[in-house]
Formats: structure tokens, C-alpha cells, sequence
């Protein structure tokens, strides 16, 4: 197909890290994170080593999906601070050498959205998908003087900007090909708005819902075409940006013109199975749709990193370099990994996996201290999809001291966006900072060490040696991780094990070929050069 310009170089060596704007820290008091509370706490990401930060929707918005629902993709929410806060806020961390990424909600608006109040009112605005009369299956009645119904996106007030469909259908007479109008003049806002931010320092754009813009495209071949077109369009413009895909489907979405995509808690055939295999453990988000699995970051052994192999193996061998899979320790949609049976001893052997492994590491707020989800929260800003598909847990103030409100300034605690973990033994960045044995350094330790050795990055060669308890593999021919996320001790033996230098370890012992592990042992040993 089409070829792409290869990605900037700098994104082989990202680490992420995800910033929910709402719940990060609070500048002023109002209890609602901001612009000038991250900047203030820029001085902590680089110090953990982080080098690129992505920013959940921060755009204006009635907030009624937490900022998802967007009526002003070109200005700022005034509640995260003004558009000079955020140019501050990009200065600072591009002075630490940290880049930020936006989130470009691409596929819908908010339906207070100026483009969707034109459209509820004029019959022949094409910009969303509008059946003309009745109201056809997931169709939503229309709010204006325009008859007919709206097709949504996601929640019923996010009107689906209309990409057009992939094939016609007589029966279905709203369905518009890909180049109608309306389409076309989607696609160029699309332009307008990365063009904006890319203009203004930003480094790219996590797309949310990137596979959702062409309808009826089971292939996503037409949906495909945009991103390719959007794509080749930012080689030219802004070469040094980045797009990452919120598909889930890494062989489908590099193709399509994503620089990267990550590995969700849905997506692709397997419907997540790469991420949940490894992290769900059926407490926390879940949503009713999935199977009962057991995950690997588990106390009882059950799991099997088998599942995820699969899964990896399968979209880096076909995205070779073209393009880049990133692992989330969560998201905002997803557990953390503090969760349910999941304690914080079995942390550091998740983290000793993740910053090791050749996929692009995102590390979600607060997981670097192990902060917990928070089950059984109230629906805050759609927070929450179904019974068991609560989203809000994983959205709790960033745990900075031990103070009421987390360090969320003078805010009272009903004026946060959400609850602080109330747990005594809650774990917080004060406490761990200055503590060198706990998860944070620990955290900052793995980040170095990827940093500084190009074999454990991205583009260094991956060999597994065991595929079980304990998961051991060998990184640039040299570096050997072993991980042990079950309660039991686990050993194994290998050809390609020695004993050698340990890096970062704790509870593994390599005595020549034979391997053993305690109990939610890790470890990273340097086996020298001339293996
Ligand atoms: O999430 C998209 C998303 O989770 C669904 O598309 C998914 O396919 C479904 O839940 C099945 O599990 C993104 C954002 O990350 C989320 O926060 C937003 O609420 C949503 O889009 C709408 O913008
Ligand atoms: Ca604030």
C-alpha cells in the first residue's frame, strides 16, 4: 500500500505517561486538576524518567463524558486554565524533555458542539449521520427544528461526526459515501485541529475511537483511507508529530497511517485479550461482554503469558519497524493494576515485565506508586458504563502526600473531582520518595535502565526463553528478565541461562542453567557481552 515516512526517532524510545487532567493536581483549589498543577509537578515526571505525557481531553466541553464530548476542539477547558497555561505547561516540560500529546476526539462531538446545533436545525448539513425521517435502530431523535434522528458515536450526546459509509444500502437512504461533503469537510477539520496544536508545541495526538469514523466498514479498508490520507498529510506538515491509535489492533491501525496503537482492554479480534490476559483479574472495569479469564499478574499461577505472546507476536511481526505496540500499565477506561486480589507486593514483578518488554511502555498516573482502584464509586461525568463497568475507580486524585486531600491544595474533600483512596495505608508519592526500597524507585530504576540500554528499548531483539512461571526472556542477546507473578516460588531451566550480573532483582537466583524464583520475584541480569 501506501508508504508512510518512517516515525520520528524519538518515539522509539517513549515512555509514556498518561495524565488525567481532572485528577492530577490541582494549581488553585478548586479541587479539579489543571494546567498549572502539572507543570507544577513536571519536576516529579522527570524525575521518573518519563518522556512523553499524554493528556486526556482537556478541550471545552459540558463534561458530561469527562471531556470526551467536545464543543471546542480549538480552545481549552477554562477549568483546566487558559491556552497560555497549556503553551507554559508544553515550554516547561519540552525544557525537561518531555513532550505532550493531546487527545483528539475524532470520531464525535458533543452535542452542544457549534457544527451539531447548525446541524439540528438545517436538513442538508451533511457533518453528521442523519436518518431524515423516523428513527431508525441507535438512532437518537433529533434535538432541533431538523426531523429524523442522529446516529451517536459512544453516549447518546455524542453525535458521530459522518465519515461517511464504507458500501450503500437502498434501504438505509442516510448512508453518504466517503467523499460527500460532509465527510470531506470532517477531514479537513480534522487537519485544522492537529494542525492547531501541532503549531502551537504539541507533539501528536492519542486518537480516541480511531477505528470508529467510516460506518458499516467491517475490514475498516475505508476508515483505513482517512487516517492513510490524515497521515500522509502529517509527514508533510508536521514530520516530527505522532499519531497513536486508540484501535486495539496494531496490524490493522499501523497500516492504516498510525505511527503506534496500543494494546487495550478491547480491540481486534481477541476483544483485548493481549492486555486482559495479563492484567484483568475480573475485579475493577469490567465490562459484561468479556469471558471470565485468568490473568498472569496473578497470585495464583493459573494465568499464562501464552495469550499475550500470541498476541505480540503476531502484530510486531506484522508491523516490523513500521510502527510501534504500547503496553498501559491501565487507563482511564481500565483497572489499574492495584486491584481487586492484586496487593502491592505483586507490583514490581508487573513493572519488571512492562519496562523490559519491546512494546512502548504507558505508565497510567499513579500506578508508579501503586495506587488502588477504588471500587464502587458514584458515576462521575459518565464515569460509569454499566454495573460492573466502572470507569470511576481508576480516576482518583493523584496520591501526592499524606494529607486530607492527597496535596490537592485547599480544596474540601467534596469539591474533588473524586474521592481520595481513604485507606490509612494508602500509598502516596511523599512517602515513597523518600523511601529507596519502595515502587516509585523501584518504577524510576526499570525507566533508567530501559533508557540507558538500547537492548532492553523498544527495537531490541526479544528472545523468550520460558513462557510460563517463571516468564523468563532474554533481551539483545544479553539481558535476561525473569518474572514471577504467582504466590509459589517457580524454576525452570535453560541453555540460555547463566548466572550473571543483577541489575534489578529481587527473590531470583540464576545458578547455571537453572532458574528459580520466589514468589513475585523479578529480575534483570546483565550476562555480558560474549554470549
Ligand atoms: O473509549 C472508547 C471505548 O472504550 C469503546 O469504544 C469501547 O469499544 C467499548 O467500551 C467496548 O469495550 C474512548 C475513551 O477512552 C473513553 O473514555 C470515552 O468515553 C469514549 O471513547 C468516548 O469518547
Ligand atoms: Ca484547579
Amino acid at each position: 500500500m501506501t508508504s508512510f515516512r518512517p516515525a520520528p526517532a524519538w518515539l522509539a524510545d517513549a515512555v509514556f505517561y498518561q495524565i488525567y487532567p481532572q485528577s492530577f493536581a490541582d494549581s488553585n483549589g478548586d479541587g479539579i486538576g489543571d494546567f498549572d498543577g502539572i507543570a507544577e509537578r513536571l519536576d516529579h515526571l522527570a524525575w521518573l524518567g518519563v518522556n512523553t505525557v499524554w493528556l486526556n481531553p482537556c478541550f471545552v466541553s459540558p463534561f458530561r463524558d469527562a471531556g470526551y464530548d467536545v464543543s471546542d476542539y480549538l480552545a481549552v477547558a477554562p477549568r483546566y486554565g487558559s491556552l497560555d497555561d497549556l503553551a507554559k505547561l508544553v515550554d516547561e516540560a519540552g525544557r525537561r524533555g518531555i513532550r505532550v500529546l493531546l487527545d483528539l476526539v475524532a470520531g464525535h462531538t458533543s452535542d452542544e458542539h457549534p457544527w451539531f446545533k447548525a446541524a439540528a436545525h438545517d436538513p442538508t448539513d451533511d457533518r453528521y449521520i442523519w436518518a431524515a425521517e423516523g428513527r431508525p435502530d441507535g438512532f437518537v431523535p433529533s434535538p432541533g427544528t431538523r426531523p429524523g434522528a442522529y446516529l451517536p458515536n459512544f453516549f447518546a450526546f455524542q453525535p458521530a461526526l459522518n465519515f461517511g459509509y464504507a458500501r450503500a444500502n437502498p434501504a438505509e437512504p442516510w448512508r453518504l459515501p466517503v467523499d460527500a461533503e460532509g465527510p470531506r469537510a470532517n477531514r479537513a477539520a480534522l487537519r485544522t485541529i492537529m494542525d492547531h496544536w501541532l503549531g502551537l508545541g504539541l507533539s501528536g495526538f492519542r486518537v480516541d475511537m480511531a477505528a470508529s469514523l467510516v460506518k458499516d466498514d467491517p475490514d475498516k479498508t475505508e476508515t483505513a483511507k482517512v487516517w492513510a490520507e490524515l497521515r500522509h498529510w502529517l509527514d508533510g506538515a508536521h514530520p516530527d508529530a505522532v499519531l497513536l491509535s486508540e484501535w486495539g489492533e496494531p496490524e490493522v491501525s499501523v497500516p492504516a497511517g498510525f505511527h503506534g496503537d496500543f494494546f487495550l482492554q478491547f480491540g481486534g479480534p481477541t476483544d483485548g485479550l493481549a492486555l486482559r490476559s495479563l492484567w484483568s483479574n475480573g475485579e475493577g472495569t469490567v465490562n459484561e461482554s468479556w469471558d471470565p479469564l485468568d490473568c498472569f499478574f496473578d497470585r495464583s499461577g493459573r494465568g499464562s503469558p501464552r495469550p499475550f505472546l500470541e498476541a505480540w507476536e503476531k502484530a510486531s511481526t506484522a508491523l516490523g519497524a513500521s510502527g510501534f505496540i504500547s503496553l498501559p500499565t491501565a487507563n482511564h477506561d481500565f483497572s489499574r493494576l492495584n486491584c481487586g486480589p492484586r496487593t502491592p507486593e505483586q507490583l514490581p514483578a508487573a513493572f519488571a515485565f512492562q519496562l523490559t518488554w519491546p512494546t512502548l511502555p504507558a505508565i497510567y498516573y499513579g500506578d508508579e506508586i501503586g495506587m488502588r482502584y477504588l471500587p464502587g464509586l458514584p458515576d462521575q461525568e459518565g464515569s460509569v458504563l454499566g454495573p460492573r463497568y466502572n470507569r470511576a475507580g481508576s480516576r482518583t486524585p493523584m496520591q501526592w502526600d499524606e494529607g486530607p486531600n492527597a496535596g490537592f491544595s485547599t480544596a474540601a474533600p467534596d469539591r474533588l473531582y473524586l474521592p481520595v483512596d481513604p485507606s490509612p495505608t494508602r500509598p502516596t508519592v511523599a512517602a515513597q520518595r523518600a523511601d529507596e526500597t519502595s515502587l516509585l524507585h523501584l518504577v524510576r530504576r526499570l525507566v533508567s535502565l530501559r533508557t540507558h540500554t538500547p537492548q532492553l528499548g523498544s527495537r531490541g531483539s526479544v528472545e523468550v526463553l520460558h513462557a510460563g512461571h517463571p516468564f523468563v526472556y532474554l533481551r539483545g542477546g544479553r539481558y535476561l528478565v525473569v518474572v514471577n507473578p504467582q504466590e509459589r516460588e517457580a524454576s525452570c531451566t535453560h541453555d540460555g541461562a547463566r548466572s550473571g550480573v543483577p541489575l534489578e532483582a529481587d527473590g531470583v537466583a540464576v545458578n547455571g542453567s537453572t532458574i528459580a524464583a520466589e514468589g513475585f520475584a523479578y529480575g534483570v541480569f546483565d550476562l555480558g557481552p560474549d554470549r
